[in-house]
Parts: C-alpha cells; sequence; structure tokens
C-alpha cells in the first residue's frame, strides 16, 4: 500500500516538475535514471581514434559521462528539457559569413540558467530539506543526449543529433540531476531515420566515417568554434561560408523540414539577423569592442582571433567562388 503511494505521488511530482518546465519556456521534458549509458563503448571508441581533436575535457570527463549517478553526489534521477530555438535564415547579404541558428543571440549556457535554476528550485521543494537538484546546462560531463533519448524526448539520429518527432532537432538539452523521486519515462526505443542518409550525405567536409559516428576534427562546428591555429586547407575550403558553426545536417533533416518552428524561442530571443556577419566586421574591432558587441553571445568561444581567422576563409571560399 504505501509502496503505492509513493509511486502514485512520484508520479504526480514528475507531472508537476514537467508542466513547470514547460511554463518557464522549454519545449519538453522527461525523467529518466541515472544507470550506466549503454552506449559508452561508442564513446571510449570515439576518443581513441582521436575523433575528439583538441577537446581534452571530452576525455577528462569521460568516466562520469559512462556513470552519470557519480555526477552529483547523492543524485539518482535527471530531468531532462529541450529548449527549442529554431530561427528562420534571411536571404544573404552581399560579402557576409553565415551563423548557426543558436548562436545568433544570447550565449544559451547563460541565457537557460535562469530558468533551469527555477526548475531545480522547484524540485528541491518537492522533496524537502534532504533533497539535491543540480542544474547543468552543456556544462560537466552530462551525457545530454543519451539522457534525453532514454527520457523518451527523442531518438538519436544518423547525424548524432537527438531528434524530437514533433520538433525536429533545432533544440539545446538542459538538466537537473535530483535525487527526488519523480517517476520515469519510458525510453524513445525507435530510430525514425529509416533509409534515409541525407545528413551524411550533405556533409561537405565528409566528417561522418559512419552513421552516429562524428568525427569532430572534420566537422566545421568544431574547426569554427573549439579549434585553436590555422585550419587545415582542404578542409577550410569546404567550409564555404560559415563562419561559426553549421547547421548543415540538420537543415537537410526531413525532421526539421517538416516539422522544425519557429517562435517557440521565449527565453533567449534570438535574433534572426544575427544570422550572417559582414566578412570584416572584426577587423577594426579590438577585444573591448568585440566583448561589447558579441561577447555575451557564443561567439565569446572562438574570440575575436578566432572570428578572424573564420570569416578570412570564409573570404577566401567567396573569392575562389563556392566549391560546394
Ligand atoms: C563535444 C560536443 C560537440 C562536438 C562533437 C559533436 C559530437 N557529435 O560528438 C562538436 C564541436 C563538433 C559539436 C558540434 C555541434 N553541437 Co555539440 N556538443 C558536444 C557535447 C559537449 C558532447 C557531445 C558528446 O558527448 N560527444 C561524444 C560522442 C561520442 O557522442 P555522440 O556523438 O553524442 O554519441 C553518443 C550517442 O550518440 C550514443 N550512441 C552511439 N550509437 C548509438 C546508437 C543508438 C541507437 C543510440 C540510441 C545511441 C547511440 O553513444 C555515443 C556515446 O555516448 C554536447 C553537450 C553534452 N554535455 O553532452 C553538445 C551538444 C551535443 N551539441 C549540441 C549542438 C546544438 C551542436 C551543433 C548543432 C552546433 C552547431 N550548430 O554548430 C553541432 C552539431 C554537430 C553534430 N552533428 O553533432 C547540442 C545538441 C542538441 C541536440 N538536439 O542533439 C548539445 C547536446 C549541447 C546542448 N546542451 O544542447 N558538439
Ligand atoms: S555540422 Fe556541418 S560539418 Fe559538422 S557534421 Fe554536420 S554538416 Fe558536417
Ligand atoms: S537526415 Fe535522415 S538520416 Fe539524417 S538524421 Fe535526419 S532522418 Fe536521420
Amino acid at each position: 500500500m504505501a509502496a503505492q503511494a509513493a509511486q502514485a505521488l512520484s508520479a504526480v511530482h514528475a507531472a508537476q516538475v514537467k508542466a513547470v518546465a514547460r511554463r518557464l519556456g522549454f519545449a519538453a521534458a522527461g525523467v529518466t535514471t541515472l544507470a550506466p549509458v549503454p552506449h559508452a563503448d561508442a564513446l571510449d571508441r570515439w576518443l581513441d581514434a582521436g575523433l575528439a581533436g583538441n577537446m581534452r575535457y571530452m576525455h577528462r570527463q569521460a568516466d562520469r559521462r559512462k556513470e552519470p549517478e557519480r555526477i552529483a553526489a547523492g543524485a539518482n534521477r535527471a530531468v531532462v528539457v529541450l529548449y527549442n530555438y529554431v530561427t528562420p535564415d534571411p536571404p544573404k547579404p552581399l560579402a557576409s559569413g553565415r551563423v548557426a541558428k543558436y548562436a545568433r543571440g544570447q550565449d544559451y549556457h547563460v541565457g537557460l540558467r535562469p530558468a533551469l535554476e527555477r526548475l531545480a528550485a522547484f524540485i528541491r521543494d518537492l522533496g524537502g530539506p534532504d533533497s539535491v537538484a543540480r542544474p547543468y546546462v552543456d556544462a560537466g560531463p552530462v551525457p545530454e543526449r543519451e539522457l534525453a533519448q532514454r527520457a523518451g524526448l527523442g531518438w538519436i539520429g544518423k547525424n548524432t543529433m537527438l531528434i524530437d518527432p514533433r520538433r525536429g532537432s533545432f533544440t539545446m538539452l538542459a538538466s537537473v540531476l535530483t535525487n527526488v523521486d519523480l517517476a520515469i519515462d519510458p525510453p524513445f526505443e525507435a530510430d525514425r531515420c529509416g533509409s534515409c542518409t541525407r545528413c551524411l550525405d550533405a556533409c561537405p567536409t565528409a566528417a561522418f566515417p559512419e552513421p552516429r559516428v562524428l568525427d569532430a576534427t572534420r566537422c566545421i562546428s568544431y574547426l569554427t568554434i573549439e579549434y585553436r591555429g590555422d585550419i587545415p586547407g582542404p578542409l577550410a575550403e569546404r567550409m564555404s561560408d560559415w563562419v561559426f558553426g553549421c547547421d548543415i545536417c540538420q537543415d537537410v533533416c526531413p525532421w526539421n523540414r517538416k516539422f522544425a518552428r519557429d517562435g517557440d524561442d521565449e527565453i533567449l530571443h534570438l535574433d534572426p539577423a544575427r544570422g550572417w556577419v559582414p566578412l570584416d566586421a572584426f577587423e577594426d574591432l579590438d577585444e573591448a569592442g568585440f566583448a561589447h558587441r558579441h561577447g555575451w553571445t557564443p561567439m565569446e568561444r572562438p574570440g575575436l582571433q578566432g572570428m578572424r581567422r573564420n570569416c578570412a576563409v570564409a573570404a577566401d571560399n567567396s573569392s575562389h567562388g563556392e566549391r560546394r
């Protein structure tokens, strides 16, 4: 009897948490355990093959990514939320570089944090004095896509993205790790990619050695954001006009073409106009000017030098004509 009552209470609490997540601006929420991830071997193979490039933190965090119960002391549940950030792509102005949709305004690590903290506070209140509820927005070793799939929010596509069947993949993931007893959701078991290979075929740098494996060292997102130094010529010449991130393997996905919806971006208010930057935008800026204009966006990561490098590559590609 007592067990049944506890089960009913955990279901009620989970429903309340999801309702609060939606009120706070998240498109969907799911609950799962922090049991070891089933694809730990895929992470090991990826790291051993050097596909993480210079992202040393991926090596440092590997043990906790594989066993997420080790991330936040006492926590045994993850509340995973999706934030829908899709923005329209305006026409290209002359001599400009393309910016990935997620980066067209406030950095989501900062921007989503207050809402996630409020969600964590709500969860803590449900659990009482000894409860733990720690928010994570793409920080720390949380295996976000694996947890989202297990929390029923979608499947992991051949482009490695978490795809929500009702919204597509232009979503950010965030989570609250907790010890509060919340009823878990069934995992999303289906693979709805079927025989499609559009993302694999469209990648200009051939960054997918096989479906669901991304060689980050060839990915434009990695090259423009994470990589330091000169971008190797054979890759640079395939980067076209991308100067920050890349959306190609998502833009071609039928699940985005059919279901991605503008207008849900209630927290970050990303600006489609920031989807293009003039290729000379960074030439006359000093560090203070860069911090003022772009320091609050994800461009802070490559910084002024990185953005100058990226724009030089795009200018070079434009002067040689589009190669894709
Ligand atoms: C490192 C990283 C990158 C690297 C490497 C990307 C990669 N595919 O690994 C780079 C810099 C290239 C990158 C790029 C981008 N990223 Co990124 N990135 C991360 C980060 C920090 C870790 C990802 C990771 O664990 N990689 C390691 C590899 C081995 O993991 P994986 O490819 O996901 O594979 C795992 C599963 O797929 C699973 N698996 C393997 N086979 C199978 C089979 C089945 C059936 C199943 C179910 C699972 C499964 O096992 C693997 C090991 O755990 C996460 C945030 C986080 N904390 O998790 C964000 C994250 C994945 N990135 C995100 C975004 C938005 C992007 C970009 C779209 C940004 C952009 N526009 O430029 C691109 C997309 C490129 C792409 N196609 O993935 C979002 C993705 C949201 C979503 N809906 O999926 C995340 C979750 C950040 C966030 N909080 O929202 N990213
Ligand atoms: S983000 Fe761009 S470069 Fe990276 S895998 Fe997707 S299509 Fe290829
Ligand atoms: S483009 Fe096709 S194969 Fe790639 S993720 Fe989308 S549905 Fe899956």
